[in-house]
């Protein structure tokens, strides 16, 4: 492919990461913008006053990044606070948008550093750990144009298959094939929605990969295939680690290969997660990648079309060696007079026990014989865990497109799999996050995301979760999952359950819009979720708006994230926009506004959002699950200019692991 406007720079010795696709003819030295003190400053750009710095992927705060100090560095972390610098994805690439516009990708796939004016207010400087990275400066006039490139570069984003756009439920844990029976029932009894039913680390038998607990789900591939007869697809999880335990195949397979990872003397390393003790696969090294691939045939062969990959940052709970340490350190404090230093520091022996920086530096991968530090490669752990599932998946059944998603992730993962948001919890200040990540994602290629919505740690309140929910209906991973201990909150549990019906029906009402936009973002390389800053350049107010986005072409979301609230202000960036007020898919109100500030009430069972003078919005009749929509029922609201016509996309089942996709132009 012939990138222009790409400069490529090799330092050092670069571990080849896959991120890029497109052949770059890199060179060797400086760029223009460095003004570098040491080798592992990739570089220092002052910042104008009012530049705006975008990007960073999954990360806490705003969509304009600038402000604080982030680290790409993939973390299981469940406290999303504003002060976290990382969270379970790396995505190193961003761009400064200000009197120079250009974009930045450092591809090195351990930490990196991206200090932006939070040292110093107008400098942004980016640090590496070792001086062995390749840095793509990419050129363009305005920052979508420079994410457009980006992402022509990085390849082409991951497809889900067109049921994933469906509602989702999920908790830690459905423990029974009963509980996941009631939870179905709970949703069609009462006339919800509903496409598909997550299982947890519950289901296996010992958390142990590839296993089914004959116990608790008895017949398991008949369960399946009863429940996909009434359009409801089981999405069980995988976790990274795999447990230690002679006998069970997985683990003896990998250890006489010696597929796993090594510790410094060559023995496998042993860390603690769920199942107790566990080997982790290499998946840096080809072979034992592939190994674990074809592992997912296992539910395959049961009717499972769908899965989560989890604690592949890799989480660690504790290792041996970091344990016996400690546990050694604990008792030296016995019979002290803990002053208060040392009572921290007991402290910090127990809570510095899990996903240590030690533990990660004992730890080793086989890359094409190089033994290599994962230290050094931290970042690829979880993708290439993906990637060796997705991989595997157009082999075991090229007739399906499969779900994949995953928790860890660096970019150039985005080509075989989506990614949700990780551990939020329930706080109003989760919904806004949810909201200003959509873009950040979007920029570095993971278009099939969402947040676990109504939150997943910490318990919620009916008014957070159709909050939450008017937001969640736009995002293409719709899941609604919580925590071990939480408050249960599936959405036929609440009181004003004609309120969520609605809500929920207004979801698959749009469904039809999302997917057909999501694919075009797909296809040409854009944002699905666009900022107003984007779409209206030139326009401070939509340039300062955090708290709102254009999703795809012809609409605006302007969700409520606050408690108590009667409605917001919403800025409408231009004249003769459609507001619709739903109170359900078939019931709403429209009116013309004009541009300009106003407080818009809008009661926590109604969803507003905008439609873009010329353009028109497409909705169908709702129905209880994907499957049962009929593209035939399209109607549009709007405002169509004369000679107006939507592509509309539609999936006609799959071929060598891919949806196929035909278009369709529809006009109102
Ligand atoms: O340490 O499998 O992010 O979605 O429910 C927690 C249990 C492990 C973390 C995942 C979450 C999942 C949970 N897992």
């Amino acid at each position: 492919m012939d990138i222009v406007g790409v400069n490529k720079y090799i330092f050092g010795a670069p571990i080849e990461t896959d991120a890029v696709t497109a052949d770059i003819d890199g060179s060797e030295g400086n760029v223009r913008f460095v003004d570098v003190s040491d080798d592992k400053t990739v570089l220092t750009c002052k910042l104008g006053k009012s530049d705006k710095i975008y990007g960073l992927g999954e990360a806490v705060r705003g969509i304009n990044k600038r402000g604080w100090i982030y680290e790409t560095y993939c973390t299981d972390d469940p406290m999303h606070t504003e002060t976290k610098r990382s969270l379970y994805g790396a995505h190193p690439f961003v761009v400064v948008d200000g009197e120079s516009v250009f974009g930045l990708f450092v591809d090195y796939p351990d930490k990196i550093v991206f200090d932006v004016g939070y040292t110093k207010t107008n400098e942004l400087k980016i640090t590496v750990g070792a001086p062995d990275y390749t840095l793509y400066v990419i050129e363009g006039d305005t920052p979508e144009e420079i994410i457009k490139r980006f992402r022509s570069m990085i390849g082409q984003s991951y497809i889900a298959p067109f049921w994933a756009f469906g509602f989702q439920q999920s908790r830690w844990s459905y423990y029974t094939s009963k509980d996941v029976r009631g939870i179905i029932d709970g949703y069609r009894k009462n006339g919800f929605p509903l496409d598909a039913v997550y299982l947890d680390i519950d289901y296996m038998e010992d958390f142990k990969d590839f296993t089914v607990s004959t116990e608790r789900f008895p017949n398991f591939k008949e369960f399946v295939s009863k429940v996909k007869e009434e359009n409801i697809h089981l999405v069980p999880i995988i976790d990274a680690g795999v447990k230690m335990e002679d006998g069970y195949c997985v683990y003896d397979e990998g250890k006489q290969n010696g597929y796993f990872c090594k510790d410094k003397d060559g023995n496998d390393f042993i860390a603690a997660v769920w199942p107790g003790k566990v080997c982790f696969p290499d998946f840096l090294n080809e072979e034992a990648s592939d190994w674990f691939g074809m592992k997912y045939k296992t539910l395959i062969d049961l009717g499972i079309d769908g899965f989560w990959n989890d604690m592949n940052e890799p989480a660690i709970f504790y290792s041996e060696k970091r344990l016996a340490d400690a546990l050694e350190k604990v008792v030296s404090y016995r019979g002290k007079n803990l002053g208060i230093y040392d009572f921290f520091g007991l402290k910090d022996v127990v809570l510095g026990l899990s996903n240590s920086y030690e533990d990660y530096s004992s730890m080793y991968h086989n890359m094409g014989g190089r033994k290599i530090c994962h230290n050094r490669v931290h970042n690829l752990f979880g993708s290439r865990m993906t990637r060796s599932a997705s991989n595997a998946f157009r082999k075991i059944a090229p007739d399906k497109n499969i779900l994949m998603f995953s928790r860890a992730s660096y970019i150039g993962m985005h080509r075989c799999s989506g990614i949700w948001m990780g551990d939020n919890q329930s706080w109003w200040s989760h919904i806004k996050l949810n909201l200003q990540m959509l873009p950040s994602l979007n920029m570095c290629g993971f278009l099939y995301t969402g947040a676990d919505m109504v939150g997943f740690g910490d318990n919620c309140t009916e008014e957070l979760a159709l909050r939450w929910l008017a937001l969640g209906i736009f995002n293409p991973l719709m899941r609604n999952h919580s925590a071990l201990g939480t408050r249960d909150q599936e959405f036929f549990r609440f009181e004003n359950k004609e309120a969520f019906k609605n809500l929920l029906s207004l979801r698959y009402a749009l469904i039809p819009y999302l997917y057909s936009e999501y694919i075009k973002a797909v296809k040409n390389d854009e944002l699905m979720f666009r900022p107003l800053a984007f779409a209206f350049r030139g326009d401070k107010f939509a340039e300062a708006c955090e708290d709102q986005l254009m999703v795809g072409e012809s609409i605006m979301i302007a969700p409520v994230y606050e408690p108590n609230a009667i409605g917001r202000n919403v800025y409408i960036p231009e004249d003769g926009m459609t507001e619709v007020r739903f109170k359900s898919p078939m019931q709403y109100e429209i009116k013309e506004v004009a541009k300009g500030h106003r407080f818009v009430e809008i009661a926590d069972d109604e969803v507003v959002i905008y439609i873009r003078k010329g353009k028109a919005l497409p909705l169908v009749k709702p129905a209880s699950c994907t499957a049962e929509l009929d593209l035939d029922t399209v109607s549009f609201i709007g405002t169509p200019d004369e000679g107006f016509a939507y592509t509309l996309y539609v999936e006609k089942g799959a071929e060598n692991g891919e949806s196929i996709i035909e278009e369709k132009v529809i006009c109102p």
